[in-house]
């Protein structure tokens, strides 16, 4: 599933019928970014290793961009509310050719 290749290396911890675990793909899905699930349910180190990085918290999802904690669902969505996701996720960076002029500079002086 790489829609943008570009994008940071993104990790989400999650149990299957976790709503939380649903809305954050979902967005993440909205994104047009790619990431790697790591299913927790049946696996208590893979839990004990997703509280661990995420400095103590417990509850799923949770989200790593590049090794780094980003959080939980409700703080992506409020990252995302604040304008601040993208840039997170890697998703800022000028096009190739997209930012050439098109709007700029036609009626500059
Ligand atoms: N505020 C959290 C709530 C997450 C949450 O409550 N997740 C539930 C599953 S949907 C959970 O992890 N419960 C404890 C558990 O499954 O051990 C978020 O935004 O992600």
């Amino acid at each position: 599933m790489t829609r943008n290749p570009r994008v940071a290396d993104i990790e989400i911890y999650t149990t299957p019928f976790c709503p939380f675990c649903i809305a954050a793909k979902r967005l993440l899905d909205k994104k047009g970014v790619a990431y790697t699930e790591i299913d927790v349910m049946m696996k208590s180190s893979l839990r004990r290793e997703m509280t661990e990085r995420a400095g103590g918290s417990r509850t799923v999802p949770q989200i790593f961009v590049d090794g780094e904690h980003l959080g939980d669902c409700v703080a992506i969505m409020e990252m995302d509310a604040d304008d601040a996701l993208d840039a997170r996720l890697g998703l800022n960076t000028v096009m190739d050719g997209a930012a050439d002029g098109a709007g700029d500079g036609a009626g500059g002086r």
